[in-house]
């Protein structure tokens, strides 16, 4: 059995090997039927005669348009919208004080990862930047088997308990009469259900912040979402909260951004990962985890196994234990992104469960889903879904089954096959789930410590910014503002009141209502027949948590100065100033941000030296919310652009979404809203001027101004 385990010194390869051992490249190869027959002509089926009709004998066109009609899967049910892309997981230093998984003892180990982001509501086919949870998946293929851990760009849940998971999907996913709203939240039905469950008020803020309409993927979080185990080698057990930080900060754009972008370029951050990976820019997150000891658990005020809950950071830190690098787009999306498979029951032994009533639902919940997505319980065949770890077992056959079992021996114990495969002591690395102490009645009920869900919700509201609180504002505005029933409208700002009046206030205001003086009590639907109502009548147990900087993107801005990946349109025409072109691209090489020549038309213009550039994008295909900033170099071209309607827009768009904007002559700006503070060197206002032809410092504050990539001073006050 020893012999049997392979040596993995660079296990990034072996995954590679796997798949490559399934890759297909027609490159100098015949067209074949599935069959391997050599195809003589695959544009004409056959016929009785040229205009006759077609011969069922026809064996070529039955098999190409048989295979054809069963090429779909049904999509997820949930995260049907994702893109993903391969990688390695290293960690810093050796975890095992905490933890015996084999993936987190070695530093030179680069364990081989394949990472999904998903949105949740909508179908496959939905835009990019709806409003909604991002998932955020990753599997590690270790030397151990395959570990997932499958969470989302936001630390809570909207619900307790996994029995509430088909109604809360039910609620969000378009109506069922008419199919409609597509990956959106804001219709009758979602906030029908919210209203009535007030344990979903601390999501509720999540969602209508800006974390919602993330920037790229590659600028979200991660987060494990439930408490999870550590055990090490001598069984002891910490508590452990997953979180995974970018290393380009976490940012997001406007929601008057997010809708524009999805009419524009509804693939914006599928093409995004892909292109920044095509390009060698590999995104990059730091692996961090908050430990509990076990002797804590019930330290806090909150319980441990709510997954409604956050562990402030500011009560536990969060440790970076190691990083995430992806470096290669898949090669199939089908094979790849389609058919992985997740569950967070794939774990590996030095990591288990908490009893967490939403994770144990979800931990029969991925298996299931599986079979019908995928047709069989050989899905684990598949290859993006193998694990690189030597696999046997007694399950045999099923559909589509790729293995060639030997032997005449399928069942345990057995004496025939010598009693193979062996069950493996935990000291051979067999997996023992940690033996807690569990000695309770069987109830059908939630336990009281569960039933504070308005603290965290202030929590987070009173933690953001100005500008982040406003953004919430106006979400809630946009979504209870398309509602069609009143009640729903008034039982959410009672449960708005509840967090923060001036909240409540500010989105009772833009919808044109009053807060209700006694809001109604919602718990009366939200819980069982026979519930004791008092026990579940939601508390808001504590105001003795201090705001948290952690919560606010804005005021959490580590290492998100970088504008590396960035980029800028740079807008020209006939005679624009080439070496003002080159300077500022020279610039943005070198921080890694990159800029596209928007212009008139395609092909080429002539510069002022007669030289020609290429053009990127005319004004017709780009538009400012594709970019995070827009330059217009000087030249003769300013005159001509200043008063084209397009490049109006274009400014005022970038201007209304507080981006910056950087010319060498301010006549561009005289139709426009951008209001032009004459003191160049102040650039609060993110509205960058060349003093003239010579400003050498020019350059260096578009960029230092890029790097703080928005100014909210911009932006209304509400
Ligand atoms: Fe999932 N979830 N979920 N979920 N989930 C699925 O599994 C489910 C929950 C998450 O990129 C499904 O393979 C239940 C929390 C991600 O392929 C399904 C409950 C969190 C993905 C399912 C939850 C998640 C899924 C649909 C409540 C964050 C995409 C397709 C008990 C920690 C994985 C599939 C990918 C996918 C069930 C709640 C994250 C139906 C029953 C909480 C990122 O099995």
């Amino acid at each position: 059995m020893k012999n049997e385990k392979k040596k993995f010194d660079d296990s990034e390869n072996q995954k590679q090997q796997d798949l490559k051992f399934n890759k297909s490249d027609a490159t100098n190869q015949f067209m074949t039927t599935d069959q391997g027959l050599k195809i003589n002509d695959d544009n004409n089926s056959l016929k009785v005669g040229e205009r006759g009709p077609s011969l069922l004998e026809d064996f070529i066109l039955r098999e190409k348009i048989t295979h054809f009609d069963h090429e779909r899967i049904p999509e997820r049910i949930v995260h049907a919208r994702g893109s993903a892309a391969h990688g390695y997981f290293q960690v810093y230093e050796s975890m095992e004080k905490y933890t015996k998984a084999g993936f987190l003892q070695d530093p030179s180990i680069k364990t081989p990862v394949f990472t999904r982001f998903s949105t949740v509501a909508g179908f496959r086919g939905s835009t990019d930047l709806a409003r909604d949870i991002r998932g955020f998946s990753v599997k590690f293929y270790t030397e151990q088997g395959n570990y997932d851990l499958v969470g989302n760009n936001v630390p809570v849940f909207f619900i307790q308990d996994a029995i509430k998971f088909p109604d809360l999907i039910h609620a969000v996913k378009p109506e069922p009469n008419n199919e409609m709203p597509q990956a959106a939240s804001a219709h009758d039905t979602f906030w029908d259900f919210i209203s009535l469950m007030p344990e979903t008020m601390h999501t509720i803020m999540w969602v209508m912040s800006d974390r919602a309409i993330p920037r790229s993927l590659r600028m979200m979080e991660g987060f494990g979402v439930h408490t999870f185990r550590f055990i090490n080698k001598k069984n002891e057990s910490h508590f452990v909260k997953f979180h995974w930080k970018p290393k380009l900060g976490t940012h997001a754009v406007l929601w008057d951004e997010a809708q524009k972008i999805s009419g524009k370029n509804s693939d914006f951050h599928r093409q995004d990962l892909w292109e920044s990976i095509e390009n060698g820019h590999f995104p990059e997150w730091e692996l961090g985890v908050q430990i509990i000891p076990d002797a804590d658990e019930h330290k806090f005020d909150f319980d441990l196994l709510d997954p409604t809950k956050l562990v402030p950071e500011e009560l536990v830190p969060v440790t970076l234990i190691g990083k995430m690098v992806l470096n290669r787009n898949p090669d199939n999306f089908f094979a790849e992104t389609e058919q992985v498979a997740f569950h967070p029951g794939h774990i590996v032994p030095g990591i288990d469960f908490t009893n967490d009533p939403l994770l144990q639902g979800r931990l029969f919940s991925y298996t299931d889903t599986q079979l019908s997505r995928l047709g069989s319980p050989n899905f684990h065949e598949i290859p993006i879904n193998k694990t690189i770890a030597p696999m046997h077992n007694n399950q045999r056959d099923g559909h589509m089954r790729q293995e060639i079992n030997v032997g005449r021996v399928s069942y345990h114990p057995n004496s025939l096959g010598g009693g193979c495969p062996f069950q493996a002591k935990i000291e051979e690395g067999g997996f023992s789930s940690f033996n807690e102490r569990i000695d309770a009645q069987k109830v059908r009920d939630r336990s009281e410590s569960f039933s504070d869900h308005f603290s965290q919700a202030t929590l987070f509201f009173k933690s953001q910014t100005q500008t982040e609180k406003n953004h919430i504002i106006n979400a809630l505005r946009f979504e209870l503002g398309k509602l069609e029933t009143l009640a729903i409208q008034n039982r959410m700002l009672g449960l708005l009141s509840q967090i923060d009046a001036d909240l409540a206030n500010k989105v009772a205001e833009g919808l044109g209502l009053k807060v209700p003086k006694s809001p109604e009590k919602p718990m009366n639907h939200g819980i069982g027949a026979n519930a004791d109502k008092q026990k579940y009548e939601p508390k808001k147990v504590t105001n003795h948590m201090k705001p948290s900087d952690a919560l606010s993107m804005l005021k959490n801005k580590t290492l998100s100065k970088t504008i590396a990946t960035r980029q800028v349109a740079v807008i020209c025409s006939e005679g624009v100033d080439r070496a003002a072109i080159n300077a500022m691209k020279a610039a943005l090489d070198k921080e890694g941000a990159s800029m596209k020549i928007v212009a008139p038309h395609l092909g080429t213009i002539k510069a002022n030296d007669g030289s020609e550039i290429k053009v990127d994008q005319s004004f017709l295909i780009a538009a400012s919310v594709l970019f995070d900033a827009v330059y217009i170099p000087g030249g003769k071209n300013i005159g001509f652009l200043s008063s084209k309607p397009e490049v109006i827009e274009f400014i005022n768009e970038a201007y209304k979404h507080c981006k910056v904007i950087g010319a060498d002559a301010s006549e561009i700006f005289s139709e426009t809203n951008v209001k032009v503070q004459f003191d160049i060197k102040d650039v609060t206002d993110g509205i960058v001027l060349k003093a003239n032809e010579a400003d050498k410092a020019f350059v260096k504050s578009f960029i230092e101004a890029m790097g703080q990539h928005r100014f909210w001073n911009r932006e209304k006050a509400l």
